[in-house]
């Protein structure tokens, strides 16, 4: 090699080794470094289409135990339907006692004519538990025509709505983990 060569190299690598920094530190969010044993998690499940939201309380347990908690210390709440699943993350989350909260439910439109405001309501109000009280409230809500498209959704064909609220929930505990503080007012 000559001197050109040499640069070029230490030019290539001097990319390499730099790009492979951004890299990592992008990918240092994802990591999940408290997660596992010491989690602490509540489930707020709602009771209404039981038959959809065991499910999806299965699905989320299993994708908790994945990423190592001991899910006999999960503390899993059951409500009567989504509509109150606000009011419960909201005590679940101010308790200071879980680093997430994942609420699960099933709205299905074809059983009811009030769908749009136990939906929207159950959606609006999850995340203002999360937004006021600065825990991770998760999303684990099922909107859906029918009862089919809702299991689907639940262990079928579409993955598992619990699974995924769970993870949002481990990610987003993890993430908030690692971000500065809101500083006092
Ligand atoms: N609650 C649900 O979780 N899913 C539904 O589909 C549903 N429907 O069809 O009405 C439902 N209604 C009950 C509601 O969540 C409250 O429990 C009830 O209104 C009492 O406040």
């Amino acid at each position: 090699l000559g001197l050109a060569g040499v640069a070029i190299v230490a030019v290539a690598l001097g990319f390499l080794v730099s790009m492979s920094a951004l890299l990592l530190e992008e990918m240092s969010f994802r990591l999940y470094p408290r997660w596992g044993q010491a989690a602490r998690l509540a489930i707020a499940a709602a009771r209404f289409n039981e038959l959809v939201t065991r499910k999806l309380l299965e699905g989320a347990l299993a994708a908790l135990a994945a990423h190592g908690v001991a899910v006999e210390d999960v503390d899993v709440v059951w409500v009567p339907g989504a509509f109150e699943l606000p009011l419960v993350a909201r005590r679940l989350a101010g308790s200071r006692t879980y680093d997430a909260v994942i609420c699960l439910g099933c709205v299905i439109r074809g059983e009811t004519v009030h769908f749009e405001h136990v939906a929207g309501q159950a959606a609006a109000g999850i995340r203002e538990a999360g937004q006021t009280t600065g825990v991770p409230v998760t999303f684990g809500v099922l909107t859906t025509e029918t009862l089919g498209q809702a299991l689907d959704r639940a262990g079928g064909k579409h993955g598992n709505k619990g699974w995924d609220a769970a993870t949002a929930a481990i990610e987003m505990s993890s993430l908030l983990e690692q971000l500065p503080k809101e500083a006092e007012p």
